[in-house]
Formats: C-alpha cells, sequence, structure tokens
C-alpha cells in the first residue's frame, strides 16, 4: 500500500487566539488536527509538523524595518508582506497549540531560521535556496501521498501544498482544518483555488472521513 502522511502546518500559538499575529478561528484547526492523528494513527500513518521559528531580528519581521505591520516591501529580491514580531525560536508563541496531541507527532520540521528570507512552505525557503529535511524523510519514509491542514491558509498552507505538489506528492488538503490570514477578504478562497488547480483535491474533514 502507498504510504500516507499527515502534514500539520503552523499550528503555533502566534496564529492563534491571543497571538502576535492570530488568525481569525486559528484554534479551530486544533480540533480537526487531532481527529485527523487518531485517523492516521489507526491506519500506521505518520504525522508530521512544521514549526514556523524565527531569529528575533528576523527580515519579515515590520519591526526590522521601522514600518507598519501587513505593508508590502522586499527582502531578499523578493515581494515581502511585513509581519508582527511572531514564532521567535524559543518563546510560548513558537510553540505548537497546547491541546494539540503533540504526543503523536513522529517529527517536526522547523523553517524560517534565516533572517535575510522568509520561508512560508515547508519545503523550501521562499526564494526556493535551501530545503528544510521534509521532502528527504517523507522520501526516507517512502511516503507520496500528504494529507495537509494548518495554518495559514493563504501563507504557508498554500505554498507548502504547492511545492509539495511540485516535488510530486499527491495532495489532499482538508479544507476546514486551515484558517487564512486574509490579508484581502478573498485570500484564502483563492488559495483554495491556486492549490487545486494546480493538483490538490480538497475535502472538509467529513467528506475525508467518508470516502477513504
Ligand atoms: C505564516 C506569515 C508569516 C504562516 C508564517 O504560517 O502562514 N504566515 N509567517
Ligand atoms: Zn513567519
Amino acid at each position: 500500500m502507498k504510504q500516507r502522511a499527515l502534514l500539520l502546518v503552523d499550528l503555533q500559538n502566534d496564529f492563534c487566539a491571543g497571538g502576535a499575529l492570530a488568525v481569525a478561528e486559528g484554534d479551530s484547526t486544533v480540533d480537526v488536527a487531532n481527529v485527523l492523528i487518531e485517523w492516521c494513527k489507526a491506519r500506521g500513518e505518520a504525522v508530521v509538523a512544521s514549526q514556523d521559528w524565527h531569529p528575533a531580528d528576523h527580515g519579515s519581521f515590520a519591526s526590522q524595518h521601522g514600518v507598519e505591520p501587513f505593508t508590502q516591501g522586499e527582502l531578499d529580491g523578493l515581494p515581502q508582506t511585513f509581519w508582527p514580531d511572531h514564532c521567535i525560536q524559543q518563546t510560548e508563541g513558537a510553540q505548537l497549540h497546547p491541546l494539540l496531541n503533540q504526543k503523536a507527532i513522529d517529527a517536526v520540521f522547523q523553517k524560517g531560521e534565516n533572517p535575510v528570507i522568509d520561508s512560508y512552505s515547508a519545503f523550501f525557503d521562499n526564494g526556493h535556496r535551501q530545503k528544510t529535511a521534509l521532502d528527504a524523510w517523507l522520501r526516507h519514509h517512502e511516503i507520496v501521498e500528504l494529507i495537509v491542514m494548518g495554518l495559514a491558509t493563504d501563507y504557508c498552507v498554500k505554498y507548502t501544498v504547492l511545492d509539495a505538489l511540485q516535488l510530486g506528492y499527491t495532495v489532499n488538503v482538508i479544507t476546514d482544518g486551515c484558517r487564512g490570514v486574509n490579508v484581502n477578504p478573498q485570500d484564502s478562497a483563492q488559495a483554495f483555488m491556486d492549490m487545486a488547480s494546480e493538483g490538490a483535491t480538497l475535502y472538509t474533514l467529513a467528506d475525508w472521513q467518508e470516502t477513504q
């Protein structure tokens, strides 16, 4: 049987209620994650997570440039949205959500450590210059199909899914396990359309459980 893994994207305190870059209803994704974790574990499938993990002086932070959060600029020659300081290494905000069933996670892959470039995808930085260990880990475990959900729909989920498709994985996205930043109101809807048009299959959790 082909091997499958659940990939939980950035289910961290700073993207949830009270966090530095809180996403509306971000916390609601944790219940979906815990259901999927049980579902995957019951089938012997792997569970992995990504973690946004920035140094305090990360170049994606508006504070480093003297500009307001959510403004647009450039970083390392790439267009960049400047964010509030978030997911700083070793801080509470960078920790995975306390209600997430973390014991069940087989491996966590950190990203965004390099201060001069942002890293939305769990696989590569935004310039595709450096790769995390995630692809090698998945290949080592002969995983060819992913179930992806997490935060945020319009940034880290979207770019993780697009890279996974380019790397050749079959990708299923659980839409109600995702929430977006929505700098523009339609960003999450557009992100789901982009993922689907590149080849991802979209499911609600209920659809997924019914059809698999
Ligand atoms: C994210 C903005 C900045 C995300 C991370 O996890 O989607 N978004 N850093
Ligand atoms: Zn970040």
